[in-house]
């Protein structure tokens, strides 16, 4: 049993890792004993965090909306770490603004971080995986990959996408031993959700609209994600497992 969950000898690139919900990924896979290059664009906040995840975690910053740095950060881990077994496109950011004051640039910096990395990345990371054979892909979606909410269409218009894109992955890559699946997690305690975390009547809204009644704890996704990136989900392919205190299965 143990050897299904077993992640020994992989090797996981998770974007965005250097905090939150990326890091808490590469620290449940270190755990299961793979190795993790740690992304993110700020490389001080990147080399922090693969110092304290130990030597099982491999600093890698590159920016993940620059289509020529992914290129070069793909090809400069295969080369100097090792070929990608796991990929997490993880990074994402939002901000809240009313729909019809949403700035253009705001706009175009989430679709460009939440979704164009998941579609470059993998691009870049599949061309490889492809003549392998084998490979594990796991797209961070989110309850908005389903639910709107006012002030954050662009984070809501990049998960719905990004719930899509993964499931285009499957159509192409699962005859050649590659799975493409997603986990879409609730309101968890993280720097992205910090202002609403702090705000009495959102939070007290959260707790009334998630069944379990709280907000989720990162480390509460470790085990969907390693789930998805090992050998025990071989016949899983274009799923969207939701990590949400059961928030999208009751009004
Ligand atoms: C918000 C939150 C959501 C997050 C939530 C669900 O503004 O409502 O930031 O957009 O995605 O954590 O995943």
């Amino acid at each position: 049993m143990n050897k299904l969950f077993d992640l020994s000898g992989r090797l996981a690139l998770v974007t965005g890792s250097s905090r939150g919900i990326g890091r808490a990924i590469a620290e449940g896979y270190i755990a299961a004993g793979a190795r993790v290059v740690i992304n993110g664009r700020d490389a001080q906040a990147v080399a922090a965090a693969a110092k304290e995840l130990g030597a099982n975690a491999v600093p890698m910053p590159f920016d993940v909306t620059d289509s020529a740095a992914i290129e070069a950060g793909i090809e400069k881990i295969e080369k100097d770490v090792g070929p990608i077994d796991i990929l997490v496109n993880n990074a994402g950011m939002t901000k809240r603004f009313p729909f019809v004051d949403f700035p253009e640039a705001d706009w175009r910096q989430i679709i460009a971080t939440n979704l164009d990395s998941v579609f470059f990345v993998t691009q870049s990371v599949a061309r490889r995986m492809l003549p392998r054979g084998r490979g594990k892909i796991v797209n961070i979606c989110s309850v908005m990959s389903e639910l709107g909410r006012p002030t954050i269409a662009p984070y809501v218009a990049s998960k719905g996408a990004v719930k899509m894109l993964t499931k285009s992955m499957c159509s192409e890559f699962a005859k050649h031993g590659i799975t493409a699946n997603g986990i879409a997690p609730g309101y968890f305690a993280t720097e992205l959700n910090m202002t609403l975390m702090n705000e009495e009547k959102f939070s007290s809204w959260v707790c009334a609209r998630t069944p379990a009644g709280r907000w989720g704890r990162v480390e509460e996704l470790q085990g969907a994600a390693i789930f998805l990136a090992c050998d025990a989900s071989s016949y899983v392919n274009g799923h969207v497992l939701f990590v949400d205190g059961g928030m999208t299965a009751v009004v």
